[in-house]
């Protein structure tokens, strides 16, 4: 039987939905948690139970699609990305966020077929904040269509960014100089916590642009279609193609505000996924 990208997103979104209440029903935080590689990088049991809850309903109706999931891979599986189905899936995006009870953290799905992400879902339950696309069918955030902004020019463009999520020196000092970068030439920053946030304000039209070195699969592969789709950018930071696996991501409205990051940041290099 030939499945399409529409009958995959259907069931998808149904398992997204229902572990949406996994989250709701810790709106004052998650005060039980462990740490994974340092202080800031922490797991509570609610992140392992989304995630076992949809890779689980979605091997039951698609055995033959393979998963990336953030905690399947912190304990040991495999990130391996092939031309198979694969979903690639953050089961809270923004842990931090959702243990302090900061209402901004997202379920984050995406489905890549060829290694391309053809279908993303990204969902927070707390402040029912619905963003989905699918390939060649548009973007929509709560069923309407949205688009990116016009914005071509950094002196004129809200920035999505990351600071504080690594102990990483080398990571923080790059991190210290975009900063320095985007408050003195941008319109201004806004950090949610959340790259699949960070990216679903850009494909909304309210943010310009979002770039983040470290981050994993997981976190930016809904966010890559969703910008897409709304008619945006999404590149590696240096200019070339997307890389899902590489730790590297940016964003634009245009690809002039792209070209202009591209040509300004700092890179960094983060060891492959
Ligand atoms: C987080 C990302 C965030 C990044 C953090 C972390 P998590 O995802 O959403 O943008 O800066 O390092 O990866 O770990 O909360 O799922």
């Amino acid at each position: 039987m030939c499945e399409t990208v529409d009958e995959y997103f259907e069931v998808a979104l149904s398992l997204v939905k229902k572990a949406g209440n996994l989250i709701t029903a810790h709106t004052s935080g998650c005060k039980t948690f462990q740490q994974k590689s340092c202080d800031i990088d922490l797991v509570t049991e609610v992140d392992k139970n989304v995630e076992d809850t949809i890779i689980g309903g979605l091997k039951a109706k698609f055995p033959a699609h393979k998963f990336i999931g953030e905690e399947t891979v912190s304990s040991g599986g495999k990130c391996e990305l092939t031309d198979d189905p694969t979903w690639i899936i953050d089961p809270v995006d923004g842990t931090m966020n959702f243990i302090h009870g900061f209402p901004h953290s997202s379920i984050s799905v995406g489905l890549t077929i060829n290694k391309e992400a053809v279908a993303g879902i990204v969902y927070n339950p707390v402040l029912q904040q619905l963003f989905t696309a699918k390939k060649g069918q548009g973007a929509y955030y709560n069923d309407r269509q949205i688009h990116v902004s016009t914005i071509k020019e950094l002196g004129k463009a809200l920035i999505t960014f990351e600071a504080g999520t690594s102990r990483d020196t080398e990571k923080r000092d790059a991190v210290f100089e975009n900063f320095k970068l985007v408050v003195n030439k941008a319109h201004g920053v806004r950090c949610l916590g959340s790259a699949a946030l960070n990216m679903a304000m850009v494909a909304l039209g309210g943010a310009d642009a979002n770039f983040e070195f470290g981050i994993h699969a997981w976190d930016i592969a809904a966010g890559d279609i969703l910008v897409r789709e709304a008619g945006g950018v999404c590149i590696d930071p240096a200019g070339g193609k997307l890389d899902l696996l590489a730790r590297r991501v940016l964003c634009a409205a245009t690809p002039e505000l792209a070209q202009e990051l591209v040509a300004s940041i700092a890179q960094l290099y983060p060891e492959r996924d």
